[in-house]
């Protein structure tokens, strides 16, 4: 019978960690209109007329607005549709993300 007992010198971690989520930002700009902001917020972040109305104008009073919180990859597929919206219709519209801490 063996004699030598292995103790292992590493301890495992439980795997019981999150994905970090991360921020979208919605940054206030001087030409894009508001009705056309509150419009992108409905239609790529599902929110009511109020909810967005109050993101849009929570942005141009202080320059920038979190609008959710998302896996990495969902936060920058909204971001990336939501100011694609914008350059289409020729506004200067930008979302950004960065993770949460
Ligand atoms: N500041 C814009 C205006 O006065 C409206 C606006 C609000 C634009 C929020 C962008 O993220 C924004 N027409």
């Amino acid at each position: 019978m063996p004699s030598t007992v292995t103790i292992p010198r590493t301890r495992t971690r439980p795997k019981t960690e999150r994905p970090k989520l991360h921020k979208v930002i919605l940054i206030n700009d001087d030409f894009t209109p508001r009705e056309f902001v509150v419009t992108v917020l409905k239609a790529e972040f599902r929110m009511s007329e109020d909810q967005a109305h109050r993101v849009m104008i929570t942005a141009h009073r202080r320059g920038v607005c979190v609008v959710a919180v998302f896996t990495k990859d969902v936060a920058e597929t909204k971001a990336t549709r939501a100011t694609d919206a914008g350059k289409a219709a020729g506004y200067p519209l930008m979302f950004t993300t960065e993770p949460e801490e």
